[in-house]
């Protein structure tokens, strides 16, 4: 088994509904488990300005898949929720599941790009992943509690924490 951190965001159809079911459906996947989930944060836009504030939250997975099937499964789930792949890397989207880490692999394929690349530079992604994972380190060593007290909040706030 390997534990793999996803990030969650959504800016359209009710991003608090959106990360919602998607952790719901997270937790169903075959051969999975949900570790620990972080509250959900509001955060602004990085990218373009013009388009809605973001719902965010990081969890950790124990799992069997390859990172490869984790990505198809997750992309699966994207899919389903009405996201359409289209030419807006910077735009609004409905739900959008990256894989930070898996376990402690680095990896850097057209697909794939592990850690992910944005992980040290979103507030988004650091500052939950810092919740649930204090005394994590990346594969490069960087501790994420150091990296979490060094980045810019951005006006990320939290909005709600879930039980899990
Ligand atoms: N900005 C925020 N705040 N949260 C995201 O999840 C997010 N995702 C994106 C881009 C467009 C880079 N901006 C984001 O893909």
């Amino acid at each position: 088994m390997t534990l793999a951190f996803i990030g969650l965001g959504s800016n359209l159809c009710d991003p608090h509904a959106q990360i919602i079911k998607a952790i719901d459906v997270i937790a169903l996947i075959e051969n999975c488990k949900i570790q620990a989930v972080s509250s959900l944060y509001f955060s602004r836009p990085m990218g373009p300005q013009d388009q809605p504030d973001y719902m965010n939250a990081v969890l950790s997975l124990e799992t069997n898949l390859s990172a490869i099937s984790l990505l198809d499964t997750l992309q699966e789930i994207e899919n389903k929720s009405g996201r359409v792949r289209k030419d807006n890397r910077w735009g609004a989207r409905i739900l959008d599941l990256d894989i930070l880490l898996y376990g402690t692999e680095v990896m850097n394929t057209t697909r794939l790009t592990i850690p992910h690349y944005g992980l040290k530079i979103r507030e988004f992604v650091l500052l939950p992943l810092a919740e649930i994972a204090p005394t994590l380190c990346l594969p490069d060593g960087d501790s994420i509690r150091e990296l979490s007290q060094n980045i810019t909040t951005n006006g990320l706030k939290i909005h709600s924490k879930l039980r899990y």
